[in-house]
């Protein structure tokens, strides 16, 4: 069975479970740890990173190339069209989804987490005690800025990140505004890639992911919480009804890489 090496949080493994469950493959997700268990997948596949897709002997890093991997061994239900014209479109849909969106939406997910209490300890686990969890939220959102702008994320560049995911939607509200889907009637990478890498600046609603149900519906503030972007967000989630399977139960997350049955 294919074995997906994730973090349930990542949204560049959301991306390939999506284009999993499109393909209707079955899959068993392995949930690394942060730090330790990435030790483990760097023997394993020569990097650091989630996702890692392992199928058989074969082991794919990097969700670009696992799309690309998945197209071509499971080619049933096609992501990626053979029309040279919509093939350049849906790749560069994704490049760009993957570097606009997908690292926009980090910095200004770091944004909300530092100033809004009850968001940043809802995406603590649920299995960090209550005590913790109080004393995270307890943290002035001042010292989020500083620790952000430590590595490179101060108040400008979160400004900046939320800025370009406005500029971004907007042009993807565009586009659906005269079609389906983001390179016309049929669903291809591009879609996957751009609803797994909004999955920052709002939180699907459903039981699709093992996160806690009060970050369900949020996301980064000023555009999660705002109408402009709705029909983008109704459009991912019809995209969800339609193609992406529930999540039956809970996936444990401590130790070195756990094996979760999710099928
Ligand atoms: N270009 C990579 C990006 C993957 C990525 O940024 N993964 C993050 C999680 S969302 C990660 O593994 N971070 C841990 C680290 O960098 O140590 C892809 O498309 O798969």
């Amino acid at each position: 069975m294919l074995e997906l090496y994730q973090f349930e949080m990542s949204h560049y493994a959301e991306k390939i479970r999506l284009i999993l469950d499109y393909k209707g493959l079955d899959y068993r997700k392995v949930e690394v740890t942060p730090g330790v268990g990435q030790i483990e997948l760097y023997q394993l596949s020569g990097q650091r990173q989630v996702p890692v897709l392992k199928d058989g002997s074969e082991v794919i890093a990097d969700s670009t190339a696992i799309a690309d991997y998945l197209d071509k061994r499971y080619p049933d239900k096609p992501i990626i069209p053979s029309d040279p014209k919509q093939k350049g479109l849906c790749l560069l849909m994704e490049q760009w989804a993957d570097e606009s969106i997908g690292l926009n939406a980090r910095k200004g997910l770091i944004g909300s987490i530092g100033s809004n209490q009850a968001f940043r300890t809802a995406l603590l686990p649920n299995s960090v005690p209550d005590v913790f969890k109080n004393l995270v939220g307890a943290i002035p959102h001042e010292l989020f800025g500083f620790l952000g702008m430590g590595i490179g994320m101060g108040p400008e560049a979160v400004k900046d990140a939320q800025a370009a995911l406005k500029r971004d939607l907007t042009a993807l509200c565009f586009i659906l505004r005269e079609q389906p889907y983001l390179i016309g009637d049929t669903p291809t990478l591009a879609d996957f890639a751009v609803a797994g890498l909004t999955m920052y600046v709002k939180f699907p609603t459903g039981s699709y992911l093992n996160i806690p149900e009060s970050l369900k519906g949020k996301g980064i503030s000023g555009i999660a919480d705002i109408g402009t972007f709705e029909p983008f967000f109704t459009w991912r989630d019809k995209l969800y009804a339609d193609f992406r399977k529930s999540s039956p139960f809970a996936a444990s997350v401590s130790g070195s890489p756990t094996s979760i049955d999710i099928d």
